[in-house]
């Protein structure tokens, strides 16, 4: 060492990059010329490797929502603390929960920091994308209560203020007030918040079925819409007149009796008649045939489902 006259004191350079960080003890010995010996010893700390934090949770582009705790990992053997901050709006230690519920659902910065006690600072940003609001949905077509039969386009609307993650479409059996589940279809997005499936009706026994709506947004968040009633009928009614067969001779009051059936019972409507191309009444009230004059005459019998299918009819 050097003895510097302006400070009165021994120095010496020391370059501590030398040296791993962590705890020293500096020793400092005095020999004076009859050789006596007087030693120190100063521990001290080195320090030159500034922190770097890893942020473990959350991840660059991930999706949070509710409240949210930051976790990172550091490793400096002279840590002093680590913070997190959200849009530059002030330092938190990274152990107070942050609730998202008080930001704007969309993208924010998140910077965490650590410092060490020589003073090194090193920050690291990220991405996250806030999420707290619902989704929410609606089936566009088909209409309540609509007859469907053949393929069907189902069309719905699926929108959420961050982004939809999956639309499906619940198809049930229904029954009263019971719903049985029949299928789940993925419905595939056609624009604009739009998405579409088609429903294989022609798959279906004839029923009244419910269509349910089911969007998820990143964040898990579920929107189901009510349960839309449709009717599902792929078959025209069968019929058979009873009281008659074509050709047959009628005189005096006829009663026209007919008998008609549809694909599951479900959605058969009333049964009515023409005769010579009159206007449609129901079947039931006799048939005076007195008031017509003799000779070959049509009667039309026609059943009707609930779709008003193409009439099925029998002659006599
Ligand atoms: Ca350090
Ligand atoms: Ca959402
Ligand atoms: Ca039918």
């Amino acid at each position: 060492m050097v003895f510097n006259p302006l400070s009165g004191c021994y120095e010496a350079a020391l370059d501590t990059r030398a040296f791993a960080d962590g705890e020293v003890n500096l020793n400092v010995t005095a020999t004076d010329l009859a050789g006596h010996v007087s030693s120190s010893s100063t521990p001290f700390k080195i320090d030159n490797t500034a922190c770097a934090p890893v942020v473990t949770y959350p991840r660059d582009g991930n999706v949070v929502w509710g409240e949210v705790q930051v976790t990172a990992e550091v490793s400096d053997v002279h840590l002093d603390r680590t913070e997190y901050c959200v849009d530059g709006n002030g330092w938190n230690d990274l152990g107070a929960a942050r609730d998202t519920t008080l930001l704007r659902d969309g993208e924010h910065t998140l910077a965490v920091r650590a410092l060490d006690r020589a003073g090194h600072k090193t920050s690291v940003f990220l991405t996250i994308v806030v999420d707290n609001g619902a989704p929410s949905g609606r089936i566009l077509r088909p209409l309540p209560g609509e007859f469907l039969e053949g393929r069907v386009a189902v069309e719905a609307l699926a929108q959420d203020s961050v982004g939809v993650a999956e639309v499906e479409l619940n198809v049930y059996r229904l029954e009263g007030d019971n719903l049985t589940l029949v299928e789940v279809l993925p419905m595939a997005p056609s624009g604009e918040g739009r998405h579409e499936v088609e429903l294989a009706c022609d798959e279906l026994p004839d029923f009244t079925y419910a269509l349910e709506l089911t969007v998820k947004d990143a964040a898990g968040h579920v929107f189901r819409t009510g349960a839309v009633p449709v009717n599902v009928d792929n078959h025209a009614p069968g019929l058979r007149v009873l009281c008659s067969s074509p050709g047959a001779v009628l005189s005096g009051e006829v009663a026209l009796e007919a008998e008609a059936l549809d694909e599951g019972g479900v959605f058969l409507g009333a049964l009515s008649c023409s005769i010579d191309g009159s206007d449609w009444t129901p079947l039931g009230s006799p048939w005076n045939t007195s008031a017509c004059a003799d000779g070959p005459h049509l009667v039309v019998v026609r059943a009707e489902d609930g779709r008003a299918m193409p009439p099925s009819g029998a002659r006599a």
